[in-house]
């Protein structure tokens, strides 16, 4: 009885996060998930080895729109009208981050964006879905972690970072090899 009124107690306290959708685009994959704070989104994303989506490029963005927007080719198309993504300025007002560690390259933030609540404090990131104003679909908009939120789980390595970005890192790795080769590092 005491067992049962405790598991009951943590499962009133944290929301247990499941996949909804599962999409593969551009060699990795994105799961569409249930409601839920943006620690307990982004510790369930890292139980599956993944993050909370990271939007590298304006195509990663259509693609979430394609998918999971108004008339989108998912059965979850319009199911959400915003969804909680892995970008944050929690640590540093202004200085937006990807919880997954990818560069900050692309910005898609709506146009008026990030206000972050007229200093009331707005650091977690949605991705607008739908919205009156349809300039604002497929914009990004800060918000505060109040609500519980669906979101988008990013999993695997390809990160569609622009090309020049990712012809410096191959060129910068080449060049430390061959040194090590010629000094007989291994
Ligand atoms: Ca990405
Ligand atoms: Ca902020
Ligand atoms: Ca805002």
């Amino acid at each position: 009885m005491f067992t049962a009124l405790l598991l009951l107690g943590s499962a009133c306290t944290q929301a247990e996060i499941v996949i909804l959708d599962s999409v593969y685009w551009n060699g990795n994959e994105y799961l569409l998930t249930s409601k839920g704070t943006v620690e307990e989104l982004q510790e369930y994303a890292e139980s599956l080895g993944g993050n909370l989506i990271s939007i590298n490029s304006q195509a990663e963005n259509d693609f979430v729109y394609d998918t999971w927007g108004e008339g989108g080719t998912s059965d979850y198309a319009g199911y959400y009208n915003t969804i909680t993504i892995g970008l944050t300025d929690v640590d540093e007002e202004g200085v937006f981050v990807w919880l997954s560690g990818d560069p900050f390259t692309f910005d898609g933030f709506a146009e008026g964006e990030p206000t972050d609540g007229s200093g009331n404090g707005e650091d977690y990131v949605t991705y607008i879905l739908n919205n009156e104003n349809e300039e604002k679909i497929g914009a990004w908009n800060d918000v505060n972690d109040t609500y519980s939120r669906g979101s988008i789980i990013e999993i695997g390595t390809m990160n569609d970072v622009p090309l020049p970005f990712m012809f410096t890192s191959i060129l910068m790795v080449s060049f430390f090899k061959k040194r090590n080769i010629r000094q007989g590092v291994k």
